[in-house]
């Protein structure tokens, strides 16, 4: 879709909802909605007909389709509202200077690259506040995601892809795939304002040599590589590389936020679910139990957090309609906590297990010197490698950019591998665990290893050694940026998302993928919350 398309798309309501996040943020409140901009001091406790825990792409499409259907709804976000510019005039900081707006209460970044040629320059020192990513740590697995109004839209590569259709009626052999290609699929690329970069630019602009350059490697091997679409608006990128527009994805801005250029959540979904005027949001507040009251309405306590952390309030809310959307960690994390705390005892067994890392793993290689990737690289990937018909070793590769402003002739991977590996959390001693094992990694290394012996051959490269910390580790098999599973769709929930054991208790986003997708995850966590809220507005809120 063309960005003049998405503007005539953008509705006289969605205008209004943009209009209230910029207010709301100007003016420092925690809380957003049309009324809000008249400054609503919420009270101590509220009832609202639903709520929505969380604000990335699940918790998004369910505001903004209960928010249509007239239902008056709190959204519940942990993170802040990213709309007050800092010193620098900047919302976001950039890769390459990150600072205190860049982690979620850390002192030094967590990048996913720890080193460069060994040497330990691409982490800093940073101050503490409530940052725009995190890195949750777990024993041998731990998981990017973001923070803020708008979730993990705020920090990601904004890579839109629809998985394989076969692939996808593999894992959720119960769903309707015609329905999902026909309808969900579409409405989702189309609410989320994805577009394609223009090929003829792609093949003449420096800030997609990378691409290219890892495209020959791929194809000498005999591998096929396809476009991917994205949410970054292709046109702004073209304004940024012609120098009539200032350099967001042209700028190393990415995983700690783009100050322009991308579609994020709170830029479609969240506007517009603001603009029905029944949606407020409430940031800095974190929900830690779920519990019911004897009329079988959900009660929530939720921590409402300043800038240093610290709770300087707690808070119950009450709901008839509850929609978990913190994301597959923190909705599994509430809903495994809930069950073994023993406030919502009837969840399923299976609340907590199924859960995947969509089989990523990071590595570089090294150039021949002839091949040079370039010093300008834009953050926004639009290549991938596509062996996942390869049935003895299925793997998507996305060719990420590593913009450093110099020439370092690293041609740099996230693989996305099959992996069968699942895990299960559990709760114990007040803490939430995760029961991935380095073996589980070491399956994920061996196949991409497999496909990037291919291409080293072909090319008679190697491996870099220097990226990801001193052991002269090649894989970086220890996170996730995809983390899928957890309340996995008609194992936790039935086949809408509809939790087992409770009634009006729903799960809309990333945890209802079982541990894999093929592809990167949002487009289909956007596609399934769409067809869960269809079904759901038709069927569980009828008075
Ligand atoms: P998510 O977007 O994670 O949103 C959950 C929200 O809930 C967050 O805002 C949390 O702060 C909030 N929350 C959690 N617990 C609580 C609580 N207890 N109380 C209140 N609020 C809470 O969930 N995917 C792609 O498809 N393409 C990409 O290019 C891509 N690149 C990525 C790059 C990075 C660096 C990262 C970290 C992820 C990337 N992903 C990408 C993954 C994608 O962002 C992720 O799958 C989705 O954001 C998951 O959507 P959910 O709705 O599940």
């Amino acid at each position: 879709m063309t960005a003049n398309l998405m503007q005539r798309q953008l509705t006289r309501r969605q205008i209004l909802g943009m209009a209230a996040l910029q207010t709301a943020a100007a003016l420092g409140f925690t809380r957003i909605g049309l009324q809000s901009a008249q400054a609503v001091e919420p009270t101590l406790v509220e009832q609202a007909p639903a709520i929505v825990i969380g604000s990335g792409y699940g918790a998004s499409v369910a505001a903004l389709r209960l928010g249509q259907a007239g239902i008056r709804t709190l959204v519940l976000e942990m993170g802040r509202l990213w709309n007050t510019p800092g010193t620098d005039g900047k919302i976001f900081c950039s890769t390459t200077a990150p600072d205190e707006r860049s982690m979620w209460f850390r002192t030094r970044t967590e990048a996913p690259l720890a080193t460069f040629l060994w040497l330990d320059v691409v982490n800093r020192d940073i101050g503490s506040s409530p940052g725009v990513l995190d890195r949750v740590h777990f024993d041998h697995m731990s998981v990017y995601v973001g923070r803020g109004v708008g979730g993990g839209s705020l920090v990601n590569g904004g890579m839109a892809v629809t998985p394989l259709r076969s692939y996808f009626a593999e894992q959720f052999p119960t769903v309707d795939t015609d329905e999902m290609y026909s309808t969900y699929f579409p409405r989702a690329r189309s609410m989320l304002g994805v577009n394609t970069v223009d090929p003829a630019w792609f093949e003449s602009t420096e800030w997609y040599r990378f691409a290219r350059v890892s495209r020959k490697h791929a194809e000498k091997a005999g591998l096929r590589t396809t476009f991917v679409p994205n949410v970054y608006d292709f046109g702004y990128m073209q304004r940024e590389a012609a120098g009539t527009a200032t350099k967001s994805a042209l700028a190393g801005e990415v995983i700690y936020g783009n100050n322009q250029g991308k579609r994020s959540l709170d830029k479609t979904y969240l506007a517009a679910a603001l603009g029905t005027g029944n949606v407020t949001v409430h940031t800095l507040e974190r929900v830690r139990e779920i519990s019911r009251a004897a009329d079988g309405t959900y009660v929530l306590t939720a921590d409402r957090i300043d800038t240093t952390g610290k709770v300087v309030e707690t808070r119950q809310y009450g709901c008839t309609y509850l929609f978990l959307g913190g994301g597959s960690v923190g909705t599994t994390e509430l809903l495994v906590r809930a069950r073994e705390t023993g406030t919502l005892p009837d969840l399923d067994a299976s609340v907590g297990t199924g859960w995947g890392t969509n089989g990523n793993v990071m590595l570089g290689r090294a150039n021949h010197l002839w091949d040079t990737v370039g010093a300008n690289q834009s953050t926004m990937p639009v290549m991938g490698i596509d062996d996942w018909a390869n049935t003895a070793n299925p793997v998507f590769a996305e060719i990420a950019p590593l913009p450093t402003g110099l020439e370092h002739w690293v041609s740099l991977y996230l693989a996305i591998t099959k992996n069968p590996e699942r895990a299960t959390f559990t709760y114990s001693g007040g803490s939430l665990k995760l029961g991935w094992s380095a073996a589980q990694s070491a399956v994920s290394v061996s196949m991409a290893k497999k496909l990037f012996d291919r291409i080293n051959a072909a090319n008679s490269t190697i491996y870099r050694y220097d990226l990801f910390g001193s052991s002269n580790k090649i894989f970086a098999d220890d996170f996730t940026y995809h983390p899928l599973g957890g309340c996995v769709l008609g194992k936790a929930t039935d086949g809408y998302g509809r939790v087992k054991g409770y009634r009006k208790l729903y799960v809309t986003d990333g945890s209802l993928v079982p541990g894999s997708i093929g592809v990167n995850p949002f487009v289909t966590i956007t596609a399934l919350a769409e067809r869960t809220m269809a079904r759901v507005l038709a069927e569980d809120t009828a008075p």
